[in-house]
């Protein structure tokens, strides 16, 4: 018997459930990959870009899956470090996607560094009061919920709103759906960010895990919003 080999295989738990979506999205994460890739062939030119970005955004994800997979196995913590190098690369992508599908209404690349500078901003005053100055955790989140309303606001009130209302049909309809996974799917994170550090707030969401919280969000805010980029090509192509 080959007891070395079996003992890299981690031991989980069955309540584990940290452990168990770790697990999950690797393998949903890796999939959709798949599924992003190999369908770029069956659309126009012009869409191409933004389901191959939808595809490098789950691809990303996977690849620091199997690493905060291994590093929670191996040390019962959170992956702090992994998790944010994924975010601040994945998120900016997604900044892009928006860019991307308002080209056809004239988006200008200011627009587009607008949103990834605000994203930028977001995520580094969150992994300062995630991992670095946690004993000022909530004026950290405070400064980070205030780049992300930036966000929420560019593009639901903002020029990008504007510019999908100019571009009317499967656009504008696939950017207000977007919309409603910045406002509705990405607000969870913030409220892993309470669940996982110390503040006026720990009393409310003190008993809720962030990394469940965290892996929940990335799996509908990665997939789901690439599956609506995919929607778009798939209704856009001849
Ligand atoms: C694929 C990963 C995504 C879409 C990650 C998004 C992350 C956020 C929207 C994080 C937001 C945060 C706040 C608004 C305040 C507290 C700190 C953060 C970074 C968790």
């Amino acid at each position: 018997m080959n007891y070395l080999l079996l003992s890299t295989v981690p031991k989980l738990d069955p309540t584990d459930y940290v452990g168990f979506t770790f697990f999950v999205g690797c393998m949903a994460m890796m999939a959709a990959s798949a599924f992003f890739f190999l369908s770029l062939n069956q659309f126009d030119k012009k869409w191409r870009t933004s389901v191959l970005v939808s595809g490098l955004i789950t691809f990303i994800a996977a690849v620091h899956y199997f690493y905060m997979r291994d590093y929670w196995a191996a040390h019962s913590e959170s992956p702090t470090f992994f998790r944010y190098v994924d975010w601040v690369l994945t998120v900016p992508l997604m900044c892009v996607e928006f860019y991307l599908i308002l080209k056809v209404a004239g988006a200008k690349k200011s627009l587009m560094w607008k949103m990834i500078v605000l994203s930028v901003v977001m995520l580094v005053t969150g992994y300062l009061g995630e991992a670095v100055y946690t004993d000022s955790a909530q004026i950290w989140g405070l400064i980070s919920g205030i780049a992300y309303f930036a966000i929420v606001y560019e593009i639901w009130l903002g020029d990008a709103s504007k510019l999908a209302k100019a571009a009317g049909g499967a656009v504008e309809s696939s950017h207000k759906i977007l919309c409603w996974f910045v406002l509705v799917g990405w607000a969870i994170y913030p409220i892993g960010y309470m669940a996982g550090t110390e503040g006026w707030y720990s009393g409310i969401f003190g008993g809720m895990d962030m990394d469940v919280l965290y892996n929940i969000a990335d799996a509908i805010n990665k997939i789901g919003f690439g599956l609506v980029i995919y929607n778009l090509a798939v209704k856009s192509s001849s």
